[in-house]
């Protein structure tokens, strides 16, 4: 049964959801999923509990709700201390890891943004910033199994829902951002993250998805809210 007191407020393709979910599943924190209807509807419920920025995902704990994703996680390892550690304990690997975590959000989140929502020139100079960012990203993996070391951690978890929805968008935009000639180590990564118990376990499916991100891609491309 799932703990009363942890609710999450989510959407079932929603990648920033999917990081919370790993980390709640990765501390075996049982919760009550809430599923809401974005981007086409917010509940009032959600509008409620974070009137700021209207966003999911937001964790509910004891009745105090939480919003943005990275915050949640690190909530989530400071609260429940026991069990899987998520972040980093060295302070420096720490600052590394949130450090990279900020640049791929900062930057990666946003080019990709404009190769899903745009086309012709404004979209091939985002895939050229975007297969930049991939290519800078590796630097936090070399030499390593995981952006974690041997196992995953705090910036997998921030970075892994490339691994899943990068082809996808990949496949639906028609365009090529990691690849062995350019990220050869993240494609990588790519697979192991996915083959993660944990990881593998709370996808999306992925016809389900392909099939929403092409519908979603043509309602950007005409303008729709
Ligand atoms: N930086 C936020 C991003 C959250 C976000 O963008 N959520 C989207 C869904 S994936 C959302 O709620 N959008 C509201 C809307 O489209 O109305 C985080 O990491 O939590």
């Amino acid at each position: 049964m799932a703990d009363k007191e942890v609710r999450l407020f989510g959407m079932w393709a929603s990648p920033f959801t999917k990081r919370v979910e790993w980390a709640l599943k990765l501390k075996g924190i049982e919760y009550e999923y809430m599923n809401e209807n974005i981007p086409f509807s917010t509940s009032e419920e959600l509008l409620r509990l974070n009137p700021v920025t209207k966003k999911i995902p937001v964790l509910v704990h004891n009745g105090k709700p939480l919003a943005e994703s990275l915050v949640i996680i690190e909530y989530i390892d400071e609260t429940w201390k026991e069990g899987y550690s998520i972040m980093p304990k060295d302070p420096y690997d720490l600052a590394q890891a949130r450090f990279w975590a900020k640049f791929a959000d900062d930057k990666g989140t946003m080019s990709l943004l404009h190769v899903f929502s745009k086309e012709g020139e404004v979209q091939q100079k985002a895939v050229e910033e975007a297969r930049e960012v991939f290519k800078t990203l590796e630097q936090a993996l070399e030499g390593k199994k995981f952006f974690g070391g041997d196992c995953i951690n705090y910036l997998d978890l921030a970075i892994g829902w490339y691994a899943f929805w990068l082809p996808i968008i990949e496949e639906t935009a028609n365009v090529s951002m990691v690849d062995d000639a350019n990220a050869p180590l993240l494609k990588a990564w790519f697979g192991r993250f996915l083959e993660v118990d944990v990881i593998k376990s709370i996808l999306p499916p992925r016809d389900k998805t392909s099939e929403m991100s092409k519908i979603r891609r043509n309602q950007l491309l005409s303008n729709m809210p």
